[in-house]
Formats: structure tokens, sequence, C-alpha cells
């Protein structure tokens, strides 16, 4: 009587209960899920993650993922369909391995697989891959974008047409290699030591040229300020950006959101335009089971849903599924911090 009442209340509040938040796939490890509404279908974009026996370490070496899987769904809660193979590292003339966090986008009758991985020098560069179908498979480019860097693409589209990438993730992800104009594989985790009072190292953005292969202009700082315009500072772990960007629009504002790795938080800021800078608002969602934390955010049918992962099917932190949950927001616009 308990639960059907707990049941009861959580659905009056739009929560689902435990139960209801299963992984969405189990026959295949799945992280990092980047989910679009194409055709009005839910496409779900996530890292196929793999056992490789590599030990853990601080540069994510146990990520050893080769290729992807598209996912779709009609509804949340419906039946996930497989779409099988979209992309192996095999058919990437210019990438080695570690097929990270991907993202897609639209435009003018092609589909964009974006993904970061090694090239042959260990160096992250960001790929794209097309294909007329939203599920694949995606034929690569021969070459990484120009002038790219880091990991965990994320495309976002505005409401007049124009795209735009943010990237970046550091310690593993490579970004504070960069960090001075060129490459300095001396850099290992972050800034390190001594800098902690210096502004933190800010994920990249450029707006995408019309054909979506290249970067229309230079990357730039996506800067995230304080409460009090300050930029946060590279001490800051529990707020400052670590990896997995990813941008959405709600009622005009716009709404950047990221990992803070090492804190493993989902966190968001809030700004007038998309490149920037935005205001730290707080908290999406508390630690999942596992290291890493990486999410996207999407509107399906007049609801908005938080697409993430944990580890509950393996216990391991490189062997992860993803999930789906409803964001609710209060009248403001402030996303409810999730504890999953
Ligand atoms: O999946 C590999 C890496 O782990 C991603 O690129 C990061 O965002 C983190 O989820």
């Amino acid at each position: 009587l308990i639960f059907v009442f707990a049941a009861g209340i959580g659905s009056v509040y739009g929560q689902q209960t435990p139960s209801q938040i299963q992984p969405l796939v189990k026959d295949l490890y799945t992280a990092d899920p980047s989910a679009h509404v194409f055709n009005g279908k839910i496409y779900i974009y996530p890292s196929h993650d793999v056992e490789a026996d590599v030990p853990q370490d601080d540069e994510g070496g146990h990520f050893q993922m080769r290729d992807y899987h598209v996912y779709s769904m009609d509804k949340i809660g419906g039946k996930v369909t497989d779409h099988g193979m979209a992309l192996d590292v095999k058919d990437v003339p210019w990438a080695e391995k570690q097929m990270w966090a991907p993202d897609a986008a639209y435009k003018n009758g092609t589909y964009y697989l974006y993904f970061p991985a090694k090239d042959k020098d260990g160096v992250f560069r960001i790929g794209v891959a097309t294909s007329k179908s939203p599920a694949g498979p995606f034929k690569a480019e021969d070459k990484p974008i120009p002038g790219s860097y880091s990991i965990d693409p994320a495309v976002f589209t505005d409401t007049d047409g124009k795209s735009y990438m943010y990237l970046g993730g550091i310690w593993g992800g490579q970004l504070q290699r960069w960090h001075t104009g060129t490459y300095d594989k001396t850099l290992m985790m972050d800034l390190g030591k001594g800098h902690e009072n210096e502004p933190a190292l800010s994920a990249k953005v450029a707006r995408m040229s019309g054909d979506m292969l290249t970067f229309d202009e230079p990357l730039r700082d996506v800067q995230i300020l304080d409460e009090n315009g300050n930029p946060l500072l590279a001490g800051d772990n529990s707020r400052r950006f670590f990896e997995g960007a990813w941008v959405h629009k709600y009622n005009g504002k716009y709404y950047f959101s990221y990992s803070t790795g090492d804190t493993h938080l989902l966190c968001y800021a809030e700004g007038s335009s998309p490149y920037g800078p935005f205001t730290y608002k707080g908290v999406i969602m508390n630690p999942v089971e596992g290291w890493t934390t990486h999410h996207s955010i999407v509107e399906f049918k007049g609801k908005w849903y938080l697409y993430y992962h944990d580890s509950e099917l393996s216990g391991k932190t490189h062997l992860r599924n993803v999930k789906v949950r409803e964001l609710q927001r209060d009248e403001k616009g402030s996303i409810k911090t999730i504890t999953p």
C-alpha cells in the first residue's frame, strides 16, 4: 500500500520511480548519449564501451571504444531499436583509436555524425561522417575537421538555422595541452598546482560552415561566470568545466551544461547568446555510479528529458549504460537538481 501510494505521489509530480529508470540498452555497453529528435522519432548517438583490459588511469586509457551504434525510440519508454554499426574506426582514414563521445546534426537532407578520436600521433581530433539516414551507416571524411582538437563535440542548431560546435575536455581529453595555442604534450591533467586561482580552462565554440564539415571561424572560449560576473577559477572543481558540453534553448535563453569531471556533477549555466558568456546556475544531477557523468537535454512532445549514463549493469567505470529521465524546472526555468 505504501509503495502504491508513493508511486501515485511520484506520478502526480511527474517524477519517475527508480523502477521506471532502466538502462535503455542491455546487450552492449553504451555511454555519453547525445539525443536528437529527427522526423518525429528520438535518435540516440552514444559511445559504445568495450572491455579492452587496459588499466584505469587519469587519461582515460581504459576507454578504448572502436565504433558507434545508433538507437531510436518512437516514444519515451518505448521499444529501443539498435540500427547496427554506424561507423567503425577502421573506416576512418585519419583515426587510430578511442572513439569517444559523439553527437549528430541534420542540415539540408544530410545527417552528420561528429566524433572525437586519437589520430596516429595520439592527438585527439574531431571527425565528421555523413549519411542520408539519421540511423547511418555514416561515411567519414578523410581528414578531421581543420583546427579541431580535444573531445566531446556537441552541435547546437539555433532557431535561426545557424549551427555551433562546442567541444573540449581536460585531463585525458587534452584540452589543457592547447592552452598556449599550440599542442604541448607535457600538460597532462589540467593547468596544474599553483594555477588554482587562475580562470579555469574553457570549453570552445565555433559556428559551423554552411556544409557542416568545417568551422566558419576560429574556436573561441566559452566563458562561465560566477554570480558576481567573475570567471570560474581552475581550483573551483565542483563548478568549473571539465568535459561533456551540451547547449539547449528554453524560453529564449541558452543553457550551457557540462560535467565537472573529478567532482562528478552535471552543472549548467545560462546566457543570452550561443557564444556565452554563461552565468553558473546550479547542479542538474548529483554523481551517478561510475567516475564519468555525461548527458544531453532534449525536448520531445512538450517535455524535456535528460539522457545520461551510469555503470549500473557492470559496476565498472568504463562499461556504462545509457538512461533517460524527465527534467523538471521551476517557473523561472531553473533546472531542479536530480539525485539519481
Ligand atoms: O566516453 C569517454 C569519455 O568519458 C567521454 O568523452 C567523456 O565525456 C566521458 O564520459
